[in-house]
């Protein structure tokens, strides 16, 4: 696919057939932008997600599929072929943004699987919503994949595409990946619908999640639910599996620790242009001791929050000296039209302007705030150019952004606060750990952070680097698409 955006054409395979493709990838969004513009005429623009990717080799190399919401009510109706990859549009109208999205997935499922930060709302409209629109993905898939091909079906929007999948079409192999966390047994219990996600998902050959802990977790619910037997399976080299044992097959569930291209972050962050960027945000900055740095979806999880009370109070108690720390926040806009999300915008940037009246200078702010998208090389200058980088969600399936700010300090300079209760914590050791939920830690961390010796800092980021530089989105998605391919033998 080309990097920036053009218009679709053939590939050099010439015109393909339905059914025709070996390996199918399926997401809420497609991987690329598409928009029909006037003329009749098709303008993509490709979205730079680090899964895209990871599996773009993969996708080219097998005749690949992508099925997937185009972003738009615009998007196209028919597949579309863009060089060698086929991209299978669903298309979604508002009330499906309204009860399958903005609903079901993000003000049920996505409250409900972050340990109920905030209270999942049951709505049957909105479930009915999500089993409709899955069963058209499902259609979507089912038309996309030729004879026994590989489905890659991915997070929690799409968690009855498995079983939908399988009863249309039982020749091909189902491989499910759920990006979020996996919630505790209690929690998960609450929702009506347990019993049909559970199902849903078993439908798949292969489940997948960051942590062994929520394979367990599905582990027990399956056995709970279903009254299937299930086993821990043995250590291996690839981790541990599980296995849940149904009538007529296996499934298998295990845990894939998702990360980033990390060689070319690493490889970008060196550039000269971006070395010469940072330098400059810290002169924008007012050449200050320390820059912190928050980079975040404006989301309830992402503990932004927790962040910005410590650096409030550490400030208040000259713990951390206003006229040479700041603190930047680059907060990205998400799901504006959920309530939930409003509110939270309302009290981050109260807390900001709270911090700002009582530390600031004219023309010197203590927390510098966006609230938009970055591009991805400034964003990149901004990891280089900080101090210490703020990782606080209350609950995060892995967070990318720990893993990038470590990627780009091939300086060795920095210092990593990371929360306990995020996937990444459990490969990155070295970091400052906090319990987001002890204030007075994460003060301490800050401190420790910001007054860390150099050689202290290296010791830490040596060793943060050789995990995330040896555990990239490959070899990510190499072993799941490795154990996906065992269970089809
Ligand atoms: C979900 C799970 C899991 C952010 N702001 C900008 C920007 N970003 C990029 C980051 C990073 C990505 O967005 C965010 O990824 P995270 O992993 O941190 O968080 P979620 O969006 O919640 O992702 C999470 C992930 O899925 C993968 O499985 O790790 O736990 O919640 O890549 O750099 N990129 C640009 N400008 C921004 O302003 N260009």
């Amino acid at each position: 696919m080309p990097g920036s955006g053009g218009r679709a054409t053939a590939g050099p395979q010439g015109p393909r057939e339905l059914h025709d493709s070996d390996f199918v990838v399926v997401a809420n969004r497609l991987p690329t932008d598409i928009e029909v513009l006037p003329d009749g005429t098709t303008a993509y623009k490709r979205s730079p997600g680090g899964l895209v990717t990871a599996l773009e080799p993969l996708l080219r190399k097998r005749r690949g599929a992508w099925v997937g919401w185009p972003g738009s009510p615009d998007g196209p109706a028919e597949p579309i072929d863009i060089e060698d990859l086929r991209l299978h549009p669903v298309a979604l109208s508002a009330t499906d943004i309204a009860d399958y999205y903005e609903g079901f997935s993000n003000a049920t499922l996505w409250p409900l699987y972050h340990d109920v930060i905030v209270k999942p709302i049951y709505h049957r409209q909105w479930w009915e919503r999500y089993v409709d629109v899955n069963r058209r993905f499902a259609e979507a898939t089912s038309e996309a994949a030729g004879p026994g091909a590989t489905v890659w079906v991915q997070d929690y929007q799409l968690q009855l595409v498995p079983k939908m999948l399988r009863s249309l079409r039982p020749d091909l192999t189902i491989g499910f990946f759920l990006h979020i966390p996996f919630p505790p047994v209690e929690l998960f219990m609450q929702l009506p619908w347990r019993r049909e996600i559970v199902d849903g998902l078993l439908g798949a050959d292969l489940v997948g999640f960051h942590l062994p802990g929520g394979a367990q977790n599905f582990l027990f619910l399956s056995r709970n639910l279903t009254g299937a037997a299930t086993s821990r399976g043995a250590v291996g080299v690839r981790g541990r599996f599980g296995e849940v044992s149904l009538a007529d097959r296996t499934v298998r569930v295990g845990a894939f620790p998702i990360s980033i291209d990390s060689g070319d972050l690493d490889h970008k962050a060196r550039e000269r242009g971006i070395r010469r960027r940072a330098k400059e945000i810290r002169a924008e900055l007012g050449h200050p001791r320390k820059i912190l740095l928050g980079v975040d979806r404006l989301d309830y999880t992402k503990g932004i929050d927790v962040r910005l009370k410590a650096f409030n109070e550490l400030l208040a108690e000259g713990r951390a000296k206003r006229d040479d720390t700041v603190l930047v926040q680059l907060a990205t806009p998400s799901r504006e039209r959920v309530e939930s999300y409003q509110i939270l915008r309302e009290d981050i940037e109260r807390q900001v302007g709270h911090i700002n009246g009582e530390y600031s200078e004219v023309g010197h702010p203590v927390v510098h705030y966006l609230h938009r998208p970055v591009p991805r090389d400034e964003l990149i200058a901004f990891f280089a150019a900080s101090d210490v980088m703020l990782v606080t969600p209350l609950r995060d399936g892995m967070n990318l952004v720990a893993k990038e700010y470590v990627a780009c300090r091939s300086d060795l300079g920095g210092a990593l606060v990371l929360s306990e209760f995020t996937g990444a914590a459990a490969e990155l050791k070295q970091a400052y750990l906090v319990n987001p939920h002890d204030l007075e830690g994460v003060k301490d961390a800050i401190e420790a952070a910001i007054n860390q010796t150099s050689e202290e800092g290296r010791r830490r980021m040596r060793a943060l680097r050789r995990q995330v530089l040896t555990h990239d989105v490959d070899r990510w998605a190499r072993s799941f698409l490795d154990s996906l391919a065992e269970t089809a033998e």
